[in-house]
């Protein structure tokens, strides 16, 4: 096993620095301004592959080797791809609340953080720079801590996602005081490759810039094991005919083949 796939299976992530070279980072941004500049007050675009959005710096982006290596090395296995989105931060201040993508009362989870948890990848690869994520290291590989539980219980408050129109004290207090909480800063061209099923966070200011490259990667046998892994196979249905995208590359054509098999099973 590689240096890490160690990593993310002690912490639940991997910091990837200058993971985007300066080329494809340059065809990113050209890619994201009109994107940007049509978001209105969308959080995300979560699906950027469709032809609306579509721009070749992406398939660049899915193929480039460094990265490709770290994703072969956490999972030990060639992966399907599992989609891409792109992160914008919000236009007032915003805080998306503590949480695990499948908590802890998921019939799948308890399996997932005992014997799974180098498996599944989310990541978010910087365009430009961003300290907005925060994550609990440790926490992906096991069931939540009573403290975790209450805490994000309390500091949700009613809301079930996303706070909105909290000052900037109140922000970073209530993010920053779960127990363990650590700050993912991301210079742009970083990617941080975790496992969705950490404790994380994050602040959203409409003071920041951000453009932020978030999809995920798979063992494609975690996919056929477990019902949550099948999440957003059904959200990419121009896939069907993918001839829109030109060159696929070495990297992401075998991956997206493996996602195409599993639109025909279960979608
Ligand atoms: O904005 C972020 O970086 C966090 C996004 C997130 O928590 C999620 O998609 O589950």
């Amino acid at each position: 096993m590689g240096a890490y796939h160690e990593s993310f299976k002690q912490d639940g992530f991997v910091l990837v620095e200058g993971g985007i070279t300066d080329h494809v980072l340059e065809d990113l941004r050209t890619a994201v301004t009109p994107l940007i500049e049509n978001r209105g007050d969308t959080l995300r675009y979560q699906t950027i592959l469709e032809p609306t959005y579509f721009h070749h710096a992406f398939i660049d982006f899915l193929n480039l080797p460094n990265l490709a290596e770290v994703v072969t090395d956490v999972l030990q296995t060639d992966p399907s791809f599992a989609g891409l989105a792109l992160l914008l931060g919000a236009n007032k201040n915003t805080i998306c609340n503590w949480h695990r993508d499948f908590g802890d009362t998921h019939p799948d989870v308890p399996e997932l953080t005992k014997n799974h948890a180098t498996q599944f990848i989310q990541y978010n690869c910087a365009i430009y720079d961003d300290t907005s994520l925060w994550v609990v290291p440790g926490s992906h590989a096991r069931l939540s801590h009573d403290q975790e539980l209450a805490y994000a219980q309390y500091s949700n408050k009613e809301e079930t996602f996303n706070r909105q129109n909290v000052d900037d004290a109140t922000m970073h207090e209530v993010i920053s005081n779960m127990p363990g909480a650590v700050n993912v800063q991301l210079n742009a061209g970083d990617c941080l490759l975790y496992n969705p099923v950490i404790w994380h966070s994050a602040i959203y200011k409409p003071e920041w810039k951000r453009a932020t490259l978030h999809g995920a990667w798979k063992d494609p046998q975690i996919v056929d094991k477990f019902e949550s892994q099948r999440w957003g196979i059904d959200h990419n249905p121009w896939f069907e005919d993918p001839g829109y995208m030109g060159e696929l590359g070495d990297f992401f054509g075998p991956s997206l083949e493996k996602f195409r098999a599993f639109m025909e099973v279960y979608t």
